[in-house]
């Protein structure tokens, strides 16, 4: 797990974060599409969005985003106990979106990219570094989850 000081720079970079949650999201959306094609194809709402200025353009990518980072920043909230909020979410993407263990690589390594360039000040290493680790609690658990629902990811 991490130390109080650990989740500390976890929610104090979440601050920063939260009151432009939208552009996070967006940007994290479409730089994942841009980087690993293969995760745009899992969602059925975003197959006509084909060009970089369609994704931009997107209310639908915009809301998306939102509803990403709203439901990570719940799960970073609770710090180590968030049973509550990750089983849906594993759930859903494990029997549902069906979504390897991968993707939520790619997209956690892309989530401390955009908040590391938008945030050069206040992302120092410390920072990062707890991010990274609190991320990587967030997919152990998502895997684990995984397996209870039979999808191996
Ligand atoms: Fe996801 C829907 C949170 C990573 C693919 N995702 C949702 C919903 C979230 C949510 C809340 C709506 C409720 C639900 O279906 O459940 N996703 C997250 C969080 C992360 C995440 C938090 C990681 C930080 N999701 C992913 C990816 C994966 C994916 C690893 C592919 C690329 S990024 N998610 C989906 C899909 C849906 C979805 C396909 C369904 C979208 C729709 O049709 O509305």
């Amino acid at each position: 797990g991490l130390s109080d000081d650990e989740w500390n720079h976890v929610l104090g970079i979440w601050a920063k974060v939260e009151p432009d949650l939208t552009a996070h999201g967006q940007e994290v959306i479409i730089r994942l599409f841009q980087l690993h094609p293969e995760t745009q194809e899992r969602f059925a709402k975003f197959k006509n969005l084909t060009t970089i200025d369609a994704l931009k353009s997107s209310e639908e990518v915009k809301k998306h985003g939102t509803t990403v980072l709203t439901a990570l920043g719940r799960i970073l909230k609770q710090k180590n106990n968030h049973e509550q909020e990750l089983k849906p979410l594993a759930e859903s993407h494990a029997t549902k979106h069906k979504i390897p263990v991968k993707y939520l690589e790619f997209i956690c390594e892309i989530i401390v990219k955009v908040i590391a360039e938008k945030h050069p000040s206040d992302f120092g290493a410390d920072s990062q570094a707890a991010m990274k680790k609190a991320l990587e609690l967030f997919r152990n658990d998502m895997a684990s989850k995984y397996k209870e629902f039979g999808f191996l990811g």
